[in-house]
């Protein structure tokens, strides 16, 4: 792990002030107080701020709001909480990419521009500007401007309870073509999946959602 620096904005101005070790880092995005983020600082030219991991299901991803507002998991699996995902998309045009792989180990990616996702009010929806480019798909289409559920905040545009039946936490509309935050090899429907890379029944092996300024 790399030391712990201060400074105001994300790990892509950690990265140019001259930084290149992957780790936890204490930045303030916005002035708002200090937060611990993932930064990677060496895949696709650095300075990422990793938002999301999956890799070994040692984390438990299926909770409830207040979790997914504030965060949890440790460097190897994590959500960083919608709450540091808003402070750090809403001042800055911003990149996201999404890193996926399956269990023989084949690596996919997407990538957005004008990632962002709004405040608390507004249940933190997804916006999202283009597709840009990528292997695996674009599987968030079907959620761009939805807002985000879980289990016990039901905001999805199904009858149903997505977050309950999809075992997981998400933009959900009605319900999902990407359930990133689903449970670690679960079920039909119910796993780390990303449709148009191996559809819903496949379980992904990784899963590595990252944000970066659009003019990095
Ligand atoms: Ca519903």
């Amino acid at each position: 792990m790399a030391g712990s620096v201060s400074f105001a904005g994300g790990c892509d101005v950690l990265y140019k002030s001259g930084v290149r070790g992957n780790g936890v880092y204490t930045i303030d995005p916005d002035g708002g107080g200090r937060i611990e983020v993932y930064c990677d600082m060496e895949s696709d030219g650095g300075g990422w701020t990793v938002f999301q991991k999956r890799q070994d299901g040692s984390v438990d991803f299926f909770r409830d709001w207040e979790a997914y507002r504030r965060g949890f998991g440790d460097p190897r699996e994590f959500w960083i909480g919608l709450e540091h995902i808003h402070r750090l998309t809403k001042a800055r045009p911003t990149d996201l990419r999404v890193t996926l792989a399956d269990s023989g180990g084949t690596e996919k990616f997407a990538r957005y521009r004008g990632f962002r996702v709004d405040d608390e009010g507004a249940n933190y929806t997804l916006r999202l500007g283009l597709y840009l480019e990528g292997s695996a798909g674009d599987s968030l289409e079907y959620h761009r401007d939805m807002a985000f559920s879980t289990k016990d905040r039901d905001n999805d545009r199904s009858a149903a309870n997505c977050a309950e039946d999809a075992k997981g936490a998400w933009w959900f509309n009605d319900c999902h073509t990407s359930n990133l935050n689903g449970a670690y090899h679960g079920g039909p429907s119910q796993s780390v999946n990303w449709y148009s890379f191996s559809g819903d029944n496949v379980p992904l092996a990784r899963a590595e959602m990252r944000l970066r300024p659009s003019d990095f």
